[in-house]
C-alpha cells in the first residue's frame, strides 16, 4: 500500500493536489491543520494536511467487497474468471475491466442459476413425481393417475421407472406410456394365492373397521362355498359380534336364509368348543365385531379371540375409504396377522388408486373384492382386470368393467332349499 501525505493552504487546493497525483485511487486516513513557514516563528501561515494511501483495487471491486452477497459473488467470479484465464478483476489490476453481466464470468453465473432453478423445480414436483422437463406425455400420465388417486409416492416411483426404462420418443408418446403404465400397476398388485381346501375345517376370519361389509362378505363367501359352488362345500359360521345389537340376528338371518348353521362365539372356551364340534365341517367363516381401528382395548379383545381360532385372518377394506386412512387401517390392525385383504365397496368408487397405492405400500395381497349389497352375486375372488378396469382415462388402458363373477346368480330361498 503506497501512503502519502500532502499539503496546501486549503482543502480544495490540497484536494486538488490528490486528485491530480494519484486519481481515484487515492483514499483519504487523516485530515488537520498546521502551520508553515515563516521564519524564526513569525509570518506563518495555516495550511492542510492530509494523509491517505493508493489503492490497488479498482473503485468498482471495492464497492462489491461490502456486502456479503455481492462478495459471494465477487468470489465465484473471480474463481470462473481464474479459470477461464481472463483472470484481470481477480488479479486486482485497476484497469482491467471489471466482470459485468456480459462478460464470461456474467455467462457462468448465468448458467449456474438456470441449473439452481432447474433444480428446485425438481425439488418442487418430487411429491408427485412431476418433472419440469418432462414431455407432456408424461406430465399427463401423471395427471391421470393423480386422478386416479395414487399416492404421490405411488405416482413418483412408478414416473421414476419409466423415466429410466423408455427412450425419449416411448416417454413423448401417450398410447406407449398408458400401456407402460398398466402393466407398472398390474405388476404392483398383488393377488392372494387363494385355495379352498377340502379338508377339515378350513377357518376363514374375517376383521376390519366398522360397517365395511364384513358381515355381508361372510355372508357372500358362505352362500358361494355352501350354496353356489357345485357340489356345495359344507359350511358354518360363527360369530365373535355378539356384543352389538342386532348384530347376530343379522348374520343369523342370512344363515336361515342360505340353510348353513350360525354359532355365536364369547370367550376362547366357546372358539374351542365350537371348533371341536365342527372339526367335520370343509369351511368355517367367522364373523367379527366391527371396531374403530383405535378402539384398541376392543380390538386386543377380538383379536385374542380370533388368534383363539387358528383361522387364516383376511382384513376387511372399504374401497372409500381415503387413502391416508386405509394405511392408517391396514397398520393399525397387523397385530391380528392378516394374511390378505378383501377390497369391499368397489363399486362405490370411481378411484381404485388409493387402494392399489396402500396394498402396494404395506406390501399386502388382495384375496377377495365385493362390489354390491347382494348375496352372494357381488363378490368374486380377486383378479387383476377388475382394479385395471376401473382406471379411469388411461390412454390403453383395458375398458370399463362389466360386473362380478356371480352376477345373474339367482340366491336360493331357504323353502326352496328345504323341500
Ligand atoms: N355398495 C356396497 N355396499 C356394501 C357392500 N358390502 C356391504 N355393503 C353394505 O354395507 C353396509 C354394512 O354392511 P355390514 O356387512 O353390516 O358391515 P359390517 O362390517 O359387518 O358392519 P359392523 O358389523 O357394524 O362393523 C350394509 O348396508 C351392506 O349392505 C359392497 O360391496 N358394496
Ligand atoms: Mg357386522
Amino acid at each position: 500500500m503506497d501512503y502519502f501525505v500532502e499539503q496546501a493552504p486549503t482543502d480544495q487546493e490540497v484536494h486538488a493536489i490528490i486528485r491530480q497525483k494519484y486519481g481515484d485511487r487515492a483514499r483519504i486516513l487523516a485530515r488537520k491543520e498546521i502551520r508553515v513557514g515563516g521564519i524564526l516563528g513569525l509570518f506563518r501561515r495555516t495550511a492542510v494536511e492530509v494523509t491517505g494511501y493508493c489503492s490497488h483495487a479498482p473503485q468498482a471491486q471495492k464497492v462489491v467487497t461490502r456486502g456479503s452477497v455481492a462478495e459471494e459473488r465477487s468470489k465465484i467470479l473471480e474463481q470462473v474468471l481464474n479459470r477461464e484465464g481472463t483472470g484481470g478483476a481477480a488479479r486486482g489490476n485497476p484497469r482491467e475491466k471489471p466482470a459485468g453481466p456480459s462478460s464470461a464470468g456474467g455467462e457462468s453465473m448465468e448458467s449456474v442459476l438456470s441449473e439452481i432453478r432447474a433444480l428446485r423445480d425438481t425439488l418442487v414436483h418430487q411429491g408427485s413425481g412431476k418433472g419440469g422437463n418432462d414431455p407432456p406425455a408424461l406430465q399427463t400420465i401423471c395427471d391421470v393417475l393423480e386422478e386416479n388417486d395414487f399416492s404421490p409416492v405411488y405416482i413418483r416411483k412408478l414416473v421414476d421407472s419409466l423415466r429410466r426404462d423408455c427412450t425419449l420418443d416411448q416417454l413423448s408418446d401417450t398410447d406407449h406410456l398408458g400401456q407402460e403404465v398398466v402393466a407398472r400397476i398390474k405388476e404392483s398388485i398383488s393377488i392372494y394365492p387363494w385355495q379352498e381346501r377340502r379338508r377339515s375345517p378350513h377357518v376363514f376370519v374375517l376383521v376390519g373397521p366398522t360397517g365395511v361389509g364384513k358381515t355381508t362378505t361372510i355372508a357372500k363367501l358362505a352362500a358361494m362355498y355352501g350354496a353356489v359352488a357345485d357340489p356345495p362345500f359344507d359350511v358354518r359360521i360363527l360369530t365373535i359380534d355378539t356384543y352389538r345389537i342386532g348384530a347376530l340376528q343379522q348374520i343369523q338371518k342370512y344363515g336361515e336364509i342360505m340353510n348353513i348353521p350360525v354359532h355365536a362365539v364369547e370367550s376362547v372356551g366357546d372358539m374351542k368348543n365350537q371348533l371341536a364340534l365342527h372339526q367335520d365341517a370343509d369351511f368355517i367363516f367367522v364373523d367379527t365385531i366391527g371396531k374403530s381401528p383405535n378402539d384398541f382395548g376392543k380390538l386386543a379383545e377380538v383379536n385374542h379371540l380370533v388368534q383363539a381360532s387358528g383361522g387364516e385372518v383376511h382384513l376387511a377394506v372399504s374401497a372409500t375409504t381415503k387413502r391416508s386412512d386405509m394405511e392408517e387401517i391396514l397398520r393399525q390392525f397387523e397385530p391380528f396377522h392378516y394374511q390378505a385383504v378383501v377390497v369391499t365397496k368397489i363399486d362405490e368408487t370411481a378411484c381404485v388408486g388409493g387402494i392399489i397405492s396402500a396394498l402396494k405400500e404395506k406390501q399386502k395381497s388382495v384375496s377377495f373384492l365385493t362390489d354390491g349389497q347382494s348375496v352372494p352375486q357381488d363378490i368374486e375372488r380377486a383378479r387383476l382386470e377388475t382394479f385395471l378396469r376401473r382406471l379411469k382415462d388411461l390412454p390403453g388402458g383395458p375398458a370399463e368393467s362389466s360386473g362380478s363373477d356371480y352376477q345373474g346368480y339367482e340366491f336360493p330361498k331357504a323353502k326352496e332349499r328345504q323341500e
